[in-house]
């Protein structure tokens, strides 16, 4: 399926592609393209028909995975690179700090963070099997990544207690969505985002943004 959302903006000339898939790793920066107001198409690779694994789909992305975005003909991937790509292009929007700033080293920390260890962790325990081949000791995998899990929530949580109520403080950025689209993965977990106090707070004000709602809807995830 091919979603086209044109908005006659200044950017029209600029429009980004996505490849996506239901509830992947495209929610965030799909969220941010809401929020930004900015043109965009999606292209939906459907991981259910294995078109992630497609000698076209391929060609594009090596890894077999979503999301993609191809951009003035470049093609990136990597959620979190393309959230900040994305938000690159659109410094006035103020969701990504300013290059310089202290606070865009926190920016960048969470933004890594969440890429290498709690996205990562949060695979690990939703696919074990990509990460041992013997299947008697999946269940073994599985909750060591909840172990991990939980102290990776233990961090944003006690984060999000002492500078909340966003990820950089009193400021959103491009962080939350992230963030955001891992809580809501987490929700079919063992260990939930949505069980700690402040992390359900900032799920459940990530959620009411209209930005959210309007992805969660073209996603059919409402
Ligand atoms: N580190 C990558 C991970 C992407 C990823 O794992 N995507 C999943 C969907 S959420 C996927 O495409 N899985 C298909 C597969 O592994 O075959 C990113 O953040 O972009």
């Amino acid at each position: 399926m091919v979603l086209a959302i044109n908005r006659n903006s200044k950017k029209d000339t600029t429009i980004y592609t996505l490849y996506w898939d239901k509830g992947g790793a495209n929610m965030a920066t799909h969220a941010v393209f809401e929020e930004l107001g900015a043109s965009y198409e999606m292209i939906e690779i459907d991981l259910s028909k294995n078109m992630q694994k497609s000698a076209e789909y391929l060609a594009i992305n090596p890894n077999g995975k979503v999301p993609t975005l191809v951009h003035q003909g470049q093609v990136i991937y990597e959620s979190a690179a393309i959230l900040m790509y994305v938000l690159d292009q659109h410094p006035e929007s103020g969701l990504a700090p300013d290059i310089g700033c202290s606070r865009r080293g926190v920016y960048y920390q969470y933004l890594f963070w969440m890429s290498s260890t709690l996205q990562e962790t949060a695979n690990r325990w939703a696919h074990p099997e990509q990460y041992i081949s013997d299947e008697h000791n999946l269940q073994q995998v599985k909750n060591k990544a909840n172990d991990v899990l939980t102290h990776c929530w233990d961090i944003v949580e006690k984060g999000l207690a002492s500078h909340g109520p966003w990820l950089l403080g009193d400021k959103l950025s491009g962080a939350d969505f992230h963030l955001f689209m891992i809580a809501h993965w987490s929700q079919r977990y063992a260990s939930r985002a949505q069980d700690w106090t402040h992390l359900n707070a900032h799920y459940q004000s990530m959620l009411n943004r209209a930005s959210v709602q309007e992805m969660m809807a073209q996603e059919g995830l409402l």
